[in-house]
């Protein structure tokens, strides 16, 4: 298929008149079917799959191939005695069914996820945590309700600062650091960006009901922001007149930030540039002196990828790639660039770095500040040619 029909695809999916094209898309992920790729385990217990970035060739993920991350088992919700608490420092609280939730402004929006720990796999020495390839991370239709919309409705008051977001999924954490017994998965927002537009409390994805996997019947998606704020299986909504200190707020998924000659633990919030290549694989074998059409996608969290480029000499000349869509906030953009493969045989090493529209580039060195997280240092993608 064309990039240019990728494009128009994309631009009709972001309008709201899309939903006769998504019966084609639910079409497409069953033609992956048998011999198509498949996600790859990264653990079975909790179910944790990689989609298998090497198969990118469209903005949005098939649902059957987006990436899963469970920190403990997925509960199964039924959805007609599901409730969702909305609570705390609010005028109004609220215990909201599907039905009522539904009563509000839909809303969709196209948002990248990606896992905070993806690309783990590249670390040296090894971090403790998931080892993700590139894959942790995927872009899908999202439609259910603003978070703002159901704020709104509870009426926050004015001493409030964070929203917490509770799921119904819990368990022990029993490696240090332990958790304090039996815990949710549980993050907060600060109010400000609880009210983005960009947040929504959804129940479809890619055009169907939310899968199981992906956090039946409710989920928070934070765009713009690492992919652990976008709780799944929402239960309660909790607003706090302090910032919350939860296990994964506060233990995990944070940073060493220096102030001061300090360093100081934050929570991760936001995604940083980044791009990665598609195709070639890594050790894939290219023809010698054939035109490989070099493929993947950059993204920029909540800013927009301003910049992509590409080296084909481990990193001595780099040249502009060609993007498929222009650059939004939220969503990746997909890349291609046309490489004349050298006509000795021997090795090569790949390299793509992005540049957003703050000026902030990738860099070439992992910074052990970000501890086992956000790895958006440039890799090689040293490949064959025969
Ligand atoms: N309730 C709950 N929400 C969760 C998680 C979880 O384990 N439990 N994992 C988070 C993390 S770390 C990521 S990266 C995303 C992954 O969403 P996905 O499994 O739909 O790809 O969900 C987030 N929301
Ligand atoms: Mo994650």
């Amino acid at each position: 298929m064309s990039e240019a029909l990728h494009w128009h695809r994309r631009r009709f999916l972001q309008s709201a008149a899309a939903l006769p094209w998504l019966g084609s898309l639910a079409l497409a992920q069953d033609q992956g079917g048998e011999g198509g790729p498949a996600r790859i385990v990264r653990e079975y217990q909790p179910r944790n799959l990689e989609y298998p970035f090497a198969s990118l060739d469209q903005p949005i993920t098939p649902t059957r191939l987006f990436y899963v991350r469970n920190h403990f088992p997925e509960p199964a919700l039924d959805a007609s005695t599901w409730r969702l608490k909305v609570e705390g420092a609010v005028e109004k609280p609220l215990e909201l069914d599907l039905a009522s939730l539904k009563q509000l402004p839909r809303v969709e929006r196209v948002v990248t996820l990606e896992c905070a720990g993806n690309g783990r796999l590249f670390l040296t020495p090894t971090e403790r945590g998931v080892q993700w390839d590139t894959g942790a991370i995927g872009t899908a239709q999202w439609s259910g309700v603003s978070l703002g919309s159901v704020l709104d409705l509870a009426k926050v008051k004015p001493p409030a600062v964070e929203v917490v977001l509770e799921g119904a999924d819990a368990g022990e954490v029993r490696s240090d650091p332990r958790s304090p017994g039996k815990i949710a998965f549980a993050r907060s927002l600060p109010l400000g960006k609880a009210r983005a537009p960009e947040v929504l409390l959804a129940y479809g994805m890619n055009g169907e009901p939310l899968p199981a996997a992906h956090g039946f019947p409710l989920r928070a998606v934070v765009g713009g922001w690492y992919g652990m704020a976008s709780i799944k299986w929402l239960t309660r909504i909790l607003v706090v007149e302090q910032p919350f200190q939860g296990f994964y707020q506060s233990l995990d998924y944070t940073y060493w930030e220096r102030q001061n000659g300090l360093p100081t633990l934050k929570p991760i919030t936001a995604m940083q540039v980044k791009s990665a290549i598609a195709r070639p694989a890594r050790g894939e074998v290219v023809a010698a002196g054939s035109k490989y059409v070099v493929r993947g996608a950059a993204w920029a969290g909540e800013s927009a990828v301003a910049r992509v480029e590409l080296s084909t000499d481990g990193g001595k000349s780099w040249q502009p790639v060609k993007l498929s869509s222009k650059p939004e906030p939220f969503v990746w953009t997909l890349w291609t660039h046309e490489w004349l493969v050298p006509r000795v045989p021997g090795t090569a090493s790949l390299m793509v770095r992005a540049t957003d529209a703050q000026g902030r580039t990738q860099p070439m060195q992992r910074d052990p500040d970000r501890r086992n997280y956000v790895i958006t240092h440039v890799v090689p993608t040293e490949v064959q040619i025969r």
